[in-house]
């Protein structure tokens, strides 16, 4: 595989923003992605942001990472959500009323951008397995109701699963973009043909 280095200073392609209730490890998830460490202490993110390139199906892809603050009054802030290309939606499995905040913020998303936005729901800390209170089955189900993909994991333990986690985001992010451009480029098409179609209209007209 070839790697291509990207400059950092460029804007990023894919803007991801990971949200979630307080203390579900959403900034234990992405340290753990970016460094492959875990980090044991907890200290609530006010707002912190990661630029990161990764080499996706041979392609280098420059993304930025939003960790936001789990606090209510945060948690949905619109600008963040407008400027994002998709988002992590984390929940811990241990924690059922994080688990029900989940679902109404994916709601909230869409109507926001006004769309159904791309999505990664996440039930996070599976090695509390002991402590669960939220099934895989729920899990599953809550994502199919909101089209989200689902993966489980645990910052504490790694796995492929937390990359996975961004990379399947990457992905529907740059189908999503490729559809979105070649529509425009088909209505910017449409719109030249309009035009032409028109001129020839009046030069028929007035001949
Ligand atoms: N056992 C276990 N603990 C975890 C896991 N992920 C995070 N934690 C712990 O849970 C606590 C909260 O993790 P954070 O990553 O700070 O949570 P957060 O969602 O960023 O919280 P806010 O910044 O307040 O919104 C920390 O003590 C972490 O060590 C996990 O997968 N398993
Ligand atoms: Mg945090």
């Amino acid at each position: 595989m070839t790697s291509v280095t990207i400059s950092k200073g460029r804007p990023p392609d894919c803007k991801i923003v990971v949200l979630g209730n307080s203390g579900v490890g959403k900034s234990a998830l992405i340290v753990r992605f970016l460094t492959n460490r875990f980090i044991w202490e907890y200290d609530p993110t006010l707002e912190r942001t990661y630029k990161h390139q990764v080499q996706l199906d041979e392609e280098p892809i420059l993304m930025e990472i939003l960790d936001t603050a789990g606090q209510e009054e945060t948690i949905q802030q619109e600008g963040n959500i407008r400027w994002a290309d998709g988002f992590v939606l984390v929940y811990a499995i241990n924690d059922r009323q994080s688990f029900e905040a989940a679902g109404t913020l994916k709601q909230h998303l869409d109507q926001v951008k006004k769309t159904n936005v791309q999505c990664m729901l996440v039930g996070n800390k599976v090695d509390l397995l002991h402590e669960r209170r939220v099934t895989t089955n729920e899990g599953e189900a809550l994502a199919l109701e909101l089209s989200c993909g689902f993966f489980e994991t645990s910052a504490s333990d790694g796995g492929e699963e937390i990359s996975e986690v961004f990379h399947e985001l990457l992905r529907d992010i740059k189908r999503r973009k490729s559809v979105e451009t070649k529509g425009r480029r088909r209505s910017s098409a449409q719109q030249v043909k309009n035009v032409f179609n028109r001129m020839l209209n009046k030069i028929g007209n007035s001949s």
